[in-house]
């Protein structure tokens, strides 16, 4: 991590700890928000207006979080308006790097060889983890915002007609079913598999497998009559669910324990998540090669970095 600007060689992603053993999750750092008139968001400074090659939006093909930015651009059909670098699966003991691994970039924007580098570069005197996904600046040279829940936002309402405004992931009448959904699948399924996989207690683990199951149980069943979380409309809430979905029995069923059931035992989720790959723009966001590798790349959960052969994702066209 990065301490008063410069990297310290603890690099694994155990973070805090709570008094359990359990996994505590970073806050974010950056939290301007791109507006389209560059009036302030909810939380930062004014100054980030919404201009087409202006901001670039560096990502893991590994990390959910980062992924939930990577569906929203596509959705909102920003391709061509924030650009994007993929840094490589593994993580270095100098955090993320960019690369020539397949699907992955060298840093086109900023000449960085690590992701860290950008952390001190907006701040000299950073302290914490260097963590995807970050959205930069290219005209102030540095980081508008690190936080993906903003960035996914950003991206949908942030960017005005340089997006597709017939799509929107966060409808006003849908807006507290959407928040309330979310702060319930976040701490039980999105962050609970690495509540799990990290927990350093049997009591913490325990907590957080038993959470991560009582929530997909609870989805299936939601899932019976209805294409989406919130009926027909995708909203971010199916981004946020689906990013979680689709690494489980690749990455949190075997490295995280969470191997109560496989998601293929759940004939409704496991549909969900076909139909959600065939979203158009979906599916290319997704790439298991980067998400094997890098989850199984975390050497105090797998320290010989050994890659398992399954399982078969075909069903899914993965
Ligand atoms: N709050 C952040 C969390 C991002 C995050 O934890 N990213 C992980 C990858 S999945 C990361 O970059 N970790 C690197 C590290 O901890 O050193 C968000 O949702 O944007």
């Amino acid at each position: 991590m990065l301490v008063n600007g410069k990297w310290t060689e603890d690099w694994q992603p155990v973070q805090a700890k709570d008094a359990k053993g359990g996994f505590v999750r970073q806050t974010s750092s950056f939290r301007n928000w791109v507006t389209p008139d560059g009036s302030a968001g909810p939380t930062g400074e004014a100054g980030f207006a919404a201009e087409a090659d202006r901001y670039h939006l560096y990502v893991a093909y590994i990390c959910p979080w980062a992924s939930r930015t990577l569906i929203a651009r596509k959705l909102k059909k920003l391709d061509n308006v924030v650009s994007v670098s993929v840094v490589e699966p593994e993580l270095t003991d100098q955090g993320w790097r960019f690369g020539n691994y397949p699907g992955s970039n060298t840093d086109e924007v900023n000449g960085a060889i690590y992701l860290h580098e950008l952390y001190s570069r907006a701040d000299n005197n950073f302290t914490g983890r260097a963590t995807v996904p970050v959205l930069w600046d290219k005209k102030r040279n540095t980081i508008v915002n690190n936080e993906s829940a903003d960035i996914v936002r950003m991206f949908n309402s942030g960017f005005g007609a340089l997006a597709d405004e017939s799509v929107d992931l966060y409808p006003q009448a849908s807006r507290a079913d959407i928040d309330a959904l979310n702060a319930r699948i976040y701490p039980a399924l999105n962050n609970g598999v690495y509540r799990a996989g990290f927990a350093t207690t049997q009591i913490a683990y325990d907590e957080a497998c038993h959470g991560v199951f009582a929530m997909l149980d609870e989805l299936e069943t939601r899932l019976d009559n209805t294409p989406f979380l919130l009926g027909t409309a995708f909203t971010e809430a199916d981004i946020r669910l689906f990013v979680t979905l689709v690494r489980f029995d690749a990455a949190y069923h075997g490295l995280f324990k969470c191997n109560v059931r496989s998601l293929s035992q759940y004939p409704n989720l496991s549909t969900y998540v076909k139909r959600v790959l065939d979203i158009a723009g979906v599916r290319e966001t997704v790439n298991i090669d980067h998400i094997k590798k890098g989850y199984y790349s975390i050497k105090s959960l797998n320290p010989n970095s050994i890659v398992p052969n399954g399982p078969d994702l075909s069903d899914l066209g993965l």
